[in-house]
Order: structure tokens, then sequence, then C-alpha cells
């Protein structure tokens, strides 16, 4: 086995500082900078950089088999785990589903671009099969449901090979005030790649380290509030936050029917988009999906187009974009000159569009209102559904006496002052009080927010430093888009997490640019993600620390030898 090692980096704040976004030059025309590994003059793929059209190609000229790729993802899961702990459960059927699609494949039989395809997702998506899905807690663990998560049946049902489940903030972040991002009770604490001790983000943070390492083609997540735009940010990701009601919530553990989404964590957007295609549309177990408003869904995929920005009108919404503890001046100046990319590829910039009820949303407690509310009887719908409940559980109250006295729990090191909040609530989600909450929310992110700026400016998208891009969106279900824009600079002050056992800003630490549009505006988001990306390739331009070294070729060959 050879290694092909030539490869050019260019740290990402040498572009960020320099004014330039210099395409990314690829010093191999196939498979750019990772190494690329050879048997006999034959190249696989880097899996650290490997795409949805690079496993396909190989899957097809039987360069390497599906039961291939599941091997060397699972040891490159075996190398990073005790370091990053970003996986809690392997998908013990995993080597056999991958031979029978291997197997569908040879006999002709091609379920579309995800067949063979390894996918990890978050710990809070529920399969009717041998793994747990807990939300990171014991009052979980050994519970069974009725059948597949509506989005873990359409994977399968799209050939992919659902490989395992990541860690993630416990309870999707709806538990603590003082805990850390990535940890939970059954999975520990989630590290990120790109500094030692770095916080991954949350709560989708276990997606954000495994996809960016290449440790699965890719990973869903969940968002609520920037649970798949942040971590993806911090983990040098594409993340899709689709419109709430694009992708179905069904025996996903909630926190808000109102809020609620599942969405792809990938390191292309073309990725992402053939992860959104075979997870989106309607489902009789949600009756949101039944808010789409398409017969059949667009092609994402095909909206992967380099001229996407041409002519189009963008926003920039000042008043949400500002200084925070010194850690966002580096964001802002990339985010500056990504305007100037964005110019160049045609479209027009519309600089400032103020949301006019900035202040306002600022110092709402709406979002939290219509959050604990949903929570309470969001959470029982889904006990409800279980068909074994080995702790009993049923409602949020009962969640809270188990983590109360289970010790592993870590209560009262970390407290359960949302729920504490939540069980306050003297309302519940069908009552007037919480109508009015909801309504508000959707005055302050539509009307008075992104709604309202993309009408008042006849514009087509809002571009915004994902640092800032979740919230306006969640409130009013909106979709999100983030790319990589840059990374902390080297003479950046490393500053710890409130709870000082996590590297929150460091150098190296990797940040992103979001598109957010109207409801159900994916497609043209994602043209416009993809232009960015195909523009500045800045995801190449940084390297993560620590990553595996088991590649295709290492497994191809020890299957050869045998
Ligand atoms: C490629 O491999 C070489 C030799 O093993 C190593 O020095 C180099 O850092 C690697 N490059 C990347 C981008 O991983
Ligand atoms: C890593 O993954 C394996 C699954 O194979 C799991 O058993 C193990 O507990 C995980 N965690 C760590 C910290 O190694
Ligand atoms: C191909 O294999 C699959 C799985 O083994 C089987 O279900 C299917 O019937 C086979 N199709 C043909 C055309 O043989
Ligand atoms: C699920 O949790 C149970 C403990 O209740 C454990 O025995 C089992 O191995 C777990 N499943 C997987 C795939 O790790
Ligand atoms: C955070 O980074 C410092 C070096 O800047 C390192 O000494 C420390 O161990 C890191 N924290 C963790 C939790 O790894
Ligand atoms: C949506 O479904 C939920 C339960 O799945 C049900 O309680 C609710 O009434 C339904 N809403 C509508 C508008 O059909
Ligand atoms: C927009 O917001 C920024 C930041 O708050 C402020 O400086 C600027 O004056 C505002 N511009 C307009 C036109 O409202
Ligand atoms: C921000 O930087 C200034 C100047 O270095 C310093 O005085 C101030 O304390 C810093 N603020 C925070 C929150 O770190
Ligand atoms: C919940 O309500 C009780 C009784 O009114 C009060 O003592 C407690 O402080 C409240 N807790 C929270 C977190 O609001
Ligand atoms: C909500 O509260 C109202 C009024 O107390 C009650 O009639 C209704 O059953 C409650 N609904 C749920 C889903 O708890
Ligand atoms: C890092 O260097 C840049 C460019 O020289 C400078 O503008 C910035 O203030 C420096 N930051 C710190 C934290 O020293
Ligand atoms: C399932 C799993 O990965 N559990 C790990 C959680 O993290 C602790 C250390 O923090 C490990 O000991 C467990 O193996």
């Amino acid at each position: 086995m050879a290694l092909a090692s030539i490869c050019f980096t260019i740290a990402a704040y040498t572009l960020v500082y320099s004014g330039l976004f210099t395409p990314h030059v690829h010093a191999h025309p196939a498979y750019g900078c990772a190494n690329e590994t050879t048997i006999n003059g034959v190249t696989f793929p880097a899996l650290i950089e490997a795409t949805t059209e690079d496993l396909i190609t190989g899957l097809e000229s039987k360069l390497f088999t599906s039961v291939d790729l599941v091997n060397a993802y699972i040891a490159r899961i075996h190398e990073m785990n005790s370091t990053l702990h970003m996986v809690t459960e392997l998908n013990p059927d995993a080597l056999s589903i991958a031979a029978e699609l291997d197997a569908e494949r040879s006999n002709g039989t091609n379920r579309g671009p995800l067949h063979g395809i390894p996918i990890l997702i978050k710990n809070n998506i529920a399969t009717a099969d041998k793994m747990n899905n807990t939300a990171g807690s014991y009052a979980l663990l050994g519970a069974k449901v009725p059948r597949d998560s509506t989005i873990a049946a359409k994977l399968r049902k799209a050939g992919a090979v659902i490989l395992g489940k990541t860690n993630l903030s416990q309870w999707a972040n709806y538990r603590s005030t003082n805990t850390s991002n990535g940890w939970s009770a059954q999975g520990g604490q989630t590290y990120a790649a790109y500094y030692p001790g770095q916080d991954p983000s949350g709560s989708s943070s276990g997606s954000g380290v495994s996809s960016s390492l290449g440790l699965a083609l890719a990973a869903l997540g969940t968002e609520t509030d920037g649970s798949i735009v942040s971590p993806s940010e911090n983990n040098n990701l594409i993340g899709i936050k689709p419109t709430v009601g694009l992708t179905s919530r069904s025996l996903v553990i909630p926190i808000s029917q109102h809020q609620d989404t599942v969405g792809p964590m990938a390191r292309t957007v073309k990725d992402a988009a053939y992860l959104l295609q075979a997870i989106a549309g309607k489902d009789v177990h949600d009756n949101y999906t039944s808010a789409i408003p398409f017969d059949s869904l667009p092609d994402y995929v095909a909206s992967c187009n380099f001229s996407a920005l041409a002519g189009k009108r963008i926003g920039v919404p000042r008043n949400d974009i500002y200084e925070v503890n010194n850690v966002t001046f580096p964001i802002i100046d990339a985010f500056n000159t990504a305007l100037k990319v964005l110019e160049a590829a045609g479209a027009t910039i519309v600089d400032p569009t103020n949301y006019t009820a900035w202040d306002a949303f600022f110092s709402s407690t709406s979002e939290t209102c219509v959050l604990d509310t949903d929570f309470v009887s969001d959470l029982k719908s889904y006990l409800d559904q279980l068909i074994y409940n080995p702790t009993g559980v049923e409602t949020l109250a009962d969640v809270r006496a188990f983590t109360h006295s289970f010790g592993a729990e870590d209560y009262p090191d970390r407290n359960t002052a949302e729920w504490d909040r939540a069980l306050n609530v003297t309302f519940n989600n069908t009552s007037p009080e919480f109508w009015d909450c909801y309504q508000r929310d959707l005055y302050l992110g539509g009307t008075g927010g992104l709604l309202g700026a993309l009408k008042n400016y006849s514009l087509d998208v809002i571009v915004i430093p994902t640092f800032f891009s979740s919230s306006i969106s969640a409130i009013i279900g909106a979709p999100v888009v983030t790319v990589p824009l840059g990374s902390y600079p080297p003479n950046t002050t490393v500053v710890t997490n409130k709870r000082g056992d996590l590297n929150a800003t460091a150098p190296n630490i990797p940040f992103g640019i979001s598109f957010a549009g109207a409801k159900w505006s994916e497609a043209d988001l994602i043209g416009y993600a993809y232009a960015f990306e195909q523009r500045t390739k800045v995801r190449d331009t940084i390297q993560p620390y620590i990553k595996p070294t088991t590649e295709l070729s290492d497994v191809v060959a020890k299957r050869k030898a045998r």
C-alpha cells in the first residue's frame, strides 16, 4: 500500500485576514488534499473527505463493498471513541445489513444514491432494532419503540446502513442550565477534533464530530434552536436545519413540536442534499408534514448549482450581528469578507436589512414559554408510545424524579433547572396563554424579523454568521443552511465554557456562515450554499488536530489477504 500524500493546506485565517478567498487548490484531481490510498495503483477515496458520489463510484465499480465501508468506519470510530466519545452505540446488525445491500446491488437492485452507504444518527432518533434511543439518559436505556422512527425507516428504504448512534448534549440540551455541550449520562463528554478539549457545541455534538472526521459518510442531527447549525459550524461542516414539518419527528425524542426538526450534517453541500432528499416528506405519523406545499419534493441535489447566486438580493441583518465577549471579532471579519465573494458571484448585497422588532425579540421570553409548555406534553406523547419501558417513566415529573435519584445522571452537580421551570408552568400547549406566546414568536421572527426583512427589502435570502443565525428562524420554524467560513486565528486566547471543562474558544476552531430563508425554501438555500462552498472551499483549509488513520485500502487489503 502506498500513500499519496502531496497536499497543500492554507490556514483559514490566512484567507480571512488577507481579505481573499482563494479557491483551494486540490493537489489531486480526484480526491483532493487528504491522504487517499492506493493498492497496486488503484486509488481509494480518503474517508475524511469521501463524498456520496465517490462512494457510489467505488461501490458500482466493485472497488469496495458496503461491508468494507462498514468495517472501515467501525475501525475509525474505535480509533477515536476513547478520546472524543462521539459514538454511544454501534448497530450490531450493521455488517449483515451491509452484506444484504451488497447482495442486492450485485443482483441488479439499486435503491438509489444512498444504497449501501453508512450513516450515523443522533441518539434521540429511534430505531426498532437492538440499539437504544435514550437522549443520553439512563431513564430510557432498554426502552423499546413500536416501529422505526419515520426518519430511520426512510434511511433504510433508501438503502443507507444505520451504523450507530451519536452522543449528544443530554435531552438535546433541555435539562440543565449548568451542563456542558456534548455531555450525556449514557455517553459521557463528547469532544471535537480541532483543538484539544474542544467544546463540540450541541446538541448534535457526536453527529458533528463523527461527520467531520469521516466516521460515516455523514450524520443526522436534530434542532430546536441551533442544535444542527451550531455543532455543524464548530465541526467544520455543512448543516441543513430544515423547515419544521419537512422531516418527520415521529419517534424522535422531542423538545417542541413547534420547533423540532431533523436534518443532515455533512462535509459537502451535495452530500447534505442527498441525505435531505432521502429523509424529507409527508408522514401520517407527524401531521406537521401535511403542510409540505409540494406534491413531489424539489430535487435538492440538482439545486447544487454554481451559478445559484447570480442576480439574487441578499440581506444582512446588522442588528443581529454584534460583538460578544471578544469572541466574535474574527467571525464578523470573515463574514464581511465573505460578502465580497457573494457579490463577485453575481449577488446584490443589501446591508443593513435590520430586523424591526429585534430589541423586543432580544428581551422576549415567548420562546421559552413555547418550549417549556410543548416539552411537558410532547415528552409525555413520546413516552406513551413506548412498548417496553423498564424505568416506567411516563411524564417529565417522572423523568425528573428518576434523574434526581440515579447517580450516573450527575445530579445535582448538573441541575434540572429547565425542567423545574417547565414543570412550574400552569397552563399547557392547548391553552390561550400558550397561543399568546406562540403568536408573539410568529410576529418577532416573522413580520418583525426574518420574513419582514425579506419582504421590506425584496430579498431572496438573509446571510448571517452562524453564531447568530438560529433563533430568529427557530421561532418561526424556518430553514437555515450553514457552510464553513473560517476558523479562529493562532493568536486566539483560549477561553473555556462556563463549566470550565471544555475549550470553547481557541485557535483553529471552525465557524460558519448561514443562509436563512422563508419556510420550504431549502432548494434555494442549498443552491446559495453550494455556490459559496464551491468558490471558497474553506473546509479543506482547516485541519483537525486528531484524526483516524484506517482507510478503505487497509480493509480491502485485509479482505483480499484472507
Ligand atoms: C498525509 O500523510 C503524510 C505522511 O503520512 C503526513 O505527513 C501528512 O500530514 C498527511 N496529510 C494529511 C492532509 O493528512
Ligand atoms: C465507543 O464505542 C463502543 C461501541 O463499539 C462502545 O462500546 C464504547 O463504550 C464507546 N465509548 C468509548 C468511550 O470507548
Ligand atoms: C436481489 O436480492 C434481494 C436481496 O437479497 C432480493 O430481495 C431480491 O429479490 C433480489 N432481486 C433479484 C432481481 O434477484
Ligand atoms: C442497549 O442497552 C442495553 C442495556 O439496557 C444493552 O444491553 C444493549 O447492549 C444496548 N444496545 C446496544 C446496541 O448497545
Ligand atoms: C484546553 O486547552 C489547554 C491548552 O490551551 C489544555 O491544556 C487543556 O487540557 C484543554 N482542556 C481540555 C479539557 O482538554
Ligand atoms: C396532529 O397529531 C396529533 C397526534 O399525533 C394530534 O393530537 C393532533 O390533534 C393532530 N392535529 C391535527 C391538526 O390534526
Ligand atoms: C442597523 O443596526 C445596526 C446595529 O444595531 C445599527 O448600527 C444601524 O444604525 C441600523 N441601521 C438602520 C438603517 O436601522
Ligand atoms: C475584551 O477585550 C478587552 C480588551 O482586551 C478587555 O478589556 C475586556 O475585558 C475583554 N472582555 C471580555 C468579556 O473578555
Ligand atoms: C416553581 O414554583 C415554586 C412554587 O411556586 C417556586 O418555589 C419555585 O421557585 C419555582 N421554580 C422555578 C424554577 O421557577
Ligand atoms: C390542557 O389544559 C386544559 C385546561 O386545564 C385541559 O382541559 C386539557 O385537557 C389539557 N390538555 C392536555 C393535552 O393536557
Ligand atoms: C490577533 O492578530 C490580529 C491580526 O494581527 C489582531 O487584529 C488581533 O487583535 C489579535 N488578537 C489577539 C487576541 O491578540
Ligand atoms: C457508551 C459509551 O460510550 N460510554 C462511555 C461514556 O464515556 C465514559 C467516559 O466519559 C466511558 O467510560 C464510557 O465507555
